[in-house]
């Protein structure tokens, strides 16, 4: 992808990784005619308006843009971009990796096994949670939830999904899934996967009311964003037995965590991986180079979010 946008134009890159701070953030996008963004970089309006009117395109390397205000972006004049479609695949078969993972204690139980614990079978050794059979609830029926309910088939799973109303493309893809309101879902989930954007009204969208209605056996997934869920409460679900374990790629505040996290075998955290394949990375940094080729050609690009700025000339 660089070095497409290198047949074109001049690349400066960032230094690999770190997130930028502000000042570096707020100095690096001065003067620019496009940026490539990454889900660290926060822009705002004083983003914008540092990077001034030169600017065409803040082309997002994610799916998920809670960190462009698109709204602002656009009243400035700038085109916003992102990658979706891509990614769906991968991101689902991370978050069934993170289920498994943690269903299993795969991560816990290969840490005893390096650090030569393994001194002989025992019946009890890291009993996990069965997988086939169970109950799988999906938050947010959009690409990811749907491709992650998809692959349970496998698994002779019951598929329950809730979003803000029911989504006939998902139950066309996921034959026998049933439309649940959130209550429902956590009542009986085994697991409950994330797939919601985040936005002012699903922050939090986990926290200890939730933590409370799910059995005490269910696993939480999370490969959507970190702040969905309340880290505090899920220290302290999972200290309480509230619910069994947790699979995050994502955290509250990245690259941080609640540092209590790390002490139960029952949880598994990444750093925020779930699209990171060669092959997905690698369609992402296109798209987003497409699309700031696009812009600077003052065509649509592909993934534009906010195309009516091509209407106000500047
Ligand atoms: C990215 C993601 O890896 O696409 C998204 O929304 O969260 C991940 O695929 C990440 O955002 C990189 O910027």
């Amino acid at each position: 992808a660089i070095d497409l946008l290198k047949e074109h134009f001049h690349v400066e890159i960032n230094p690999k990784n770190r997130v930028l701070t502000r000042d570096e953030l707020l100095k690096n996008v001065q003067g620019r005619d496009a940026v490539v963004s990454l889900l660290t970089d926060i822009i705002d309006e004083e983003v914008l308006t540092a990077a001034g009117q030169k600017c065409k395109i803040f082309a997002n390397y994610a799916v998920g843009y809670n960190n462009i205000d698109v709204a602002a972006a656009t009243e400035s004049g700038i085109l916003v971009s992102n990658t979706p479609g891509v990614l769906t695949d991968t991101t689902a078969d991370l978050a069934w990796a993170l289920l498994f993972a943690t269903a299993r204690q795969v991560v816990a139980a290969d840490k005893f096994m390096r650090l030569g614990q393994y001194l002989g079978w025992d019946p009890l050794l890291f009993l996990g949670q069965d997988i086939t059979g169970k109950t799988l609830g999906i938050l947010g029926s959009g690409r990811i939830g749907t491709a992650t309910a998809k692959k349970s088939i496998g698994f002779d799973m019951k598929v329950l999904y809730h979003d803000i109303k029911p989504n006939p493309d998902f139950e066309m893809a996921v034959p026998g899934s049933q439309f649940v309101n959130k209550e429902t879902l956590l009542k009986q989930s085994d697991f409950v996967s994330i797939h919601v954007p985040l936005l002012e009204a699903t922050k939090h969208l986990i926290s200890d009311r939730e933590f409370k209605l799910m059995k005490k056996t269910a696993i939480l997934i999370n490969t959507a964003r970190g702040p969905i869920v309340d880290e505090k409460a899920l220290v302290r679900a999972l200290k309480d037995g509230e619910i069994w374990g947790a699979g995050l790629d994502v955290t509250e505040y990245e690259p941080d965590f609640e540092s209590e996290l790390a002490e139960f075998d029952n949880v598994v955290i990444l750093p925020h991986i779930a699209s990171a394949s060669i092959e997905t990375r690698t369609m992402m940094g296109l798209m987003a180079a497409r699309n700031v080729i696009a812009a600077l050609n003052d065509e649509l690009p592909p993934n534009c979010l906010n195309p009516g700025v091509l209407n106000h000339q500047r």
